[in-house]
């Protein structure tokens, strides 16, 4: 045993109440977030400013005592650092240059951990600082996700121009892929010797392909990360959020070798239950429960509980939190998952 909960968990403790954290718990739900996010002179910057990761990791932390903080930062980093030219458009979303013909060959996977070294700083000041209790969380887009909007430039709705580049470049998205994994697996490991407890992989486009795509590009990714960093790391806490990944949540934990799988809110609770006999299991209130108030919350807490309390469970949200929940709704959801409300 630890004496932080959430790693107990995920080294497979039941728990009760369980631990709790929240996806996007840091971010614009939250006004002091909003405060400071005007003090940055673009959101890239913020990323790569320890003070001001340092500062919005702790903001949900000191308002909820959440199980665990996330380090602030975007899976969108690595582009950066690979040397796209990635920048945020307020109200809007990232955009790149999407990838052209010979783009995948100029990566510069050797710059990626130089590049990043702001986050190194910015976890380990976050480890010295949180609370004892409190796990640290660092992350990275799995490989997929991320070239998702390399390959779009933006985000889409249905990744319609990554599935084609997939069928008619497979060699360049499978050469893609692997840069992705080999430099993320380094960036996990960065992350995890500056003192990260555990760290996320986030596949939140995983929904969208077919079974052998499924397996080629999310599968076959996140274990090749998963590999790299054991190879180095052998006690490495990893969990994955193949977001959408409906029928193939089966077997994905086995496969990729991931501790704990995050489930999305529409995984049905009975299936749900079924992949916690095989391991622990985070997840999966719909966050627009969070936005619509006590009484949904109190909803699908209960059937949660009821579906997933007797075996090892990390309570989330199925994805992140909206910017239009209410931070005080936040913290009934928290205060009534620990039975205190
Ligand atoms: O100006 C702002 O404040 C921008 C909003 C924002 C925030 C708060 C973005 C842009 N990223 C983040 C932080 C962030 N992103 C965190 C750390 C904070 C926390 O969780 O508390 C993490 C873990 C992420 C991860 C992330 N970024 C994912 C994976 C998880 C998920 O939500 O699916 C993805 C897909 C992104 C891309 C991204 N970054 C930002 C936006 C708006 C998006 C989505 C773009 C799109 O697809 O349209």
């Amino acid at each position: 045993m630890s004496n932080r909960k959430i790693i107990d968990v995920i080294g497979g403790a039941h728990i009760a109440p369980p631990p709790i954290w929240v996806m996007r718990q840091a971010g614009r739900y939250l006004p002091e977030y909003r405060e400071l996010r005007k003090s940055a002179k673009s959101f890239l910057h913020f990323c790569y400013t320890p003070d001001m990761a340092v500062e919005a990791t702790h903001q949900p932390i000191r308002r909820y005592g959440f199980d665990a903080a996330i380090l602030f930062s975007d899976i969108l980093v690595m582009p950066d650092a690979l040397g796209r030219d990635v920048h945020f458009v307020t109200g809007e979303g990232p955009r790149m240059t999407p990838l052209g013909d010979g783009d995948v060959d100029n990566l510069t996977p050797d710059n990626v951990l130089s590049h990043l070294a702001p986050v190194f700083e910015a976890v380990k000041r976050l480890r010295t600082e949180l609370p004892d209790e409190t796990a640290l969380f660092g992350f990275c887009g799995a490989p997929w996700t991320v070239a998702t909007y390399m390959i779009a430039g933006r985000g889409t709705s249905d990744q319609a121009p990554s599935r084609l580049f997939m069928y008619q470049k497979p060699d360049e998205l499978a050469k893609l892929l692997d840069i992705l994994a080999d430099a993320s697996a380094e960036y996990l490991i960065g992350q995890l010797d500056a003192g990260a407890d555990a760290v996320k992989i986030f596949d939140s486009w995983s929904g969208v392909l077919d079974e052998f795509a499924f397996e080629a590009n999310c599968v076959r990714p996140v274990k090749r990360i998963v590999d790299k960093v054991r190879a180095q790391r052998p006690d490495a806490k990893i969990i994955a959020f193949p977001k959408g990944a409906g029928h193939f949540y089966r077997g994905y934990r086995e496969k990729t070798g991931v501790d704990m799988v995050a489930l999305d809110w529409s995984v049905p609770l009975e299936f749900a239950a079924e992949l916690q006999k095989e391991g622990p299991v985070q997840g999966n209130l719909d966050p627009q429960r969070v936005v619509a108030g006590q009484a949904a919350i109190r909803e699908g807490v209960d059937r949660i509980m009821d579906a997933l309390g007797q075996g090892p469970l990390v309570f989330n949200l199925g994805h992140g939190i909206t910017p239009d929940a209410k931070p005080e709704d936040m913290d009934f959801l928290v205060r009534y998952v620990r039975g205190e409300a």
